[in-house]
């Protein structure tokens, strides 16, 4: 089954919203493999963030992720990567759409609750960056027969 990798962010930990975004992918009908609080490494911050090495929001990027625990998992499900794309919203708060977690939650684009994986491909390389290959939990969970 697809998976992709979810964190609550700093600001999302510190405002109380863990229980918040577990619940919604939980509602909807996702399954979590994996979860843990932690605070990110430098080092392993610009890996992550490796694609914006070049912008000049990078260095702010990385203070910020760094800056206190996040809350990072993995969630399981049909399409679940695009789909939690969908339920975050758009990166800018101010554009995301009202019942996304960005547009209910969100007020700045640096401070915006929530990172999930934008393809197949980087929830790969997240989930092994974050986890490692066998991170990932496999059970049977009794609602999986309602939902696929
Ligand atoms: P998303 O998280 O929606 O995939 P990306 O990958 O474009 O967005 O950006 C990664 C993170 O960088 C965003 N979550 C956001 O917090 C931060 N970011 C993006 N654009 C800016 C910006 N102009 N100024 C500060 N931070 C930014």
């Amino acid at each position: 089954m697809e998976k992709t990798f979810l964190m609550v962010k700093p600001d999302g930990v510190q405002r109380g919203l863990i229980g918040e975004v577990i619940c919604r992918f939980e509602r909807k009908g996702f399954k979590l493999a994996a979860g843990k609080l932690m605070v990110i490494s430098d080092e392993l911050a610009k890996k992550h963030y490796g694609e914006h090495a070049d912008k000049p929001f990078f260095g702010e990027l990385v203070d910020f992720i760094t800056s206190g625990p996040v809350f990072a998992m993995i969630w399981e499900g049909e399409d679940v990567v695009k789909t939690a794309r969908h339920m975050m919203g758009a990166t800018k708060p101010s554009e995301a759409d009202l019942g996304t977690i960005r547009g209910d939650f969100g007020l700045t684009v640096g401070k915006n609750i929530i990172h999930g994986s934008d393809s197949l491909e980087s929830a790969e390389r997240e989930i092994n960056l974050f986890f490692g290959e066998s991170a990932a939990l496999e059970y049977k969970k009794s609602s999986d027969e309602w939902v696929y």
